[in-house]
């Protein structure tokens, strides 16, 4: 069967010749990026650094190598003014007077990889500022809803691609003999039900009344307030459980605790819960703190945290009804 290459999709979705460029220019990074994880070992890319990155995790090295894949091909593609990373403190400039910012985490999950558990690369792309704006931090605290693209790589068993620019989720896979993505998937869909969650049960203790509630309703299934049997699975890899939840179904969640309350959540607002959580609100399901749609939030600071809870929405909503109840 003959599949249509991503650049090809991309030109019979988009107009705008520069946002093909940035996208491609992604993809491209991607391919890199799935060559030197497939190298693992063999190619002396694994392990930890010295190094702490913002966040004040301990870098791997291939988080080092994915973010400078990504600052590489992005400036050279000439239609990015400027890009953020998790791994960096501060925004990097690139062509200085072009249409986009791209913000990513360029190796989302990566303790994961020394033991050989999917990984992912996630990218959001918003609209850039005049030229003699670049350096105001402002530019970069846009709502998620003005996203003008969105999307990850997982690296699994497979490579894929999974990108909307706001006209539905389209799943690309690379194919290893060419090293080109080409269109396997259109219009993912999250089905408004579902019986299968998403979260790290180890924190259940810190977790606030309205998830502890939620969570033991589940857990007590048919014999429960839910009616029915739920299934677990988590992976601590967002994209593979974001994949997962685009493929099949769910809900995922990472809420607060009260060991972070302080830093007001584990994962990251700009590039980790906005592009999942337009993507998944694209595919039909919903993003939400618990108080209200994170897509909808005025973003304080880059590296902002905030708690997430994303898919299915008819679990979304009742999520939130719980919250309300106990607000
Ligand atoms: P925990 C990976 O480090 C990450 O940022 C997300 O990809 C993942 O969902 C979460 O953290 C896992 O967190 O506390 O279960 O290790």
């Amino acid at each position: 069967m003959k599949h249509t290459g991503l650049s090809v999709f991309l030109q019979q979705q988009i107009e705008d010749q520069s946002l093909i460029r940035v996208l491609e220019a992604l993809a491209r990074s991607c391919v890199r990026i799935s060559t030197s994880l497939r190298q693992g070992a063999l190619a002396d890319v694994l392990g930890a650094l010295e190094s702490e990155n913002v966040q004040g995790e301990t870098q791997k090295k291939l988080d080092v190598l994915s973010n400078d894949v990504l600052l590489h091909e992005l400036a050279a593609c000439g239609a990015v003014a400027a890009m953020a990373s998790e791994e960096m403190e501060d925004p990097v400039l690139a062509a200085g007077k072009a249409p986009y910012l791209v913000v990513f985490d360029p190796l989302d999950g990566s303790s994961n990889i020394d033991v050989n558990v999917s990984v992912g690369t996630i990218f959001s792309v918003l609209l850039a500022p005049k030229a003699n704006e670049l350096t105001d931090p402002g530019i970069w605290l846009q709502p998620g809803r003005t996203q003008v693209a969105a999307g990850y790589a997982i690296y699994g068993p497979s490579t894929q691609l999974i990108l909307s620019v706001g006209q539905g989720v389209h799943q690309f896979s690379l194919d290893p003999l060419t090293s080109q993505f080409v269109l396997t998937q259109e219009r993912m869909h999250v089905p408004e039900a579902t019986a299968e969650f998403a979260i790290n049960m180890s924190n259940q203790r810190f977790w606030e009344r309205p998830v502890q509630q939620y969570v033991t309703e589940l857990l007590q299934g048919k014999e429960g307030p839910r009616a029915k049997n739920y299934n677990m699975r988590w992976v601590a890899s967002m994209v593979a459980d974001v994949h997962r939840i685009l493929t099949r179904g769910g809900v995922f969640l990472y809420p607060l605790d009260e060991r972070i309350l302080s830093q007001g959540g584990k994962l990251r607002l700009m590039y980790e819960a906005n592009p999942m959580g337009w993507l998944v609100e694209q595919a039909g399901g919903r993003v939400s703190t618990g108080h209200g749609c994170i897509l909808d939030l005025r973003p304080e600071k880059l590296h902002q945290r905030v708690p997430v809870m994303l898919g299915a929405a008819e679990e979304v909503r009742y999520l939130e009804a719980l919250h309300k109840a106990q607000a």
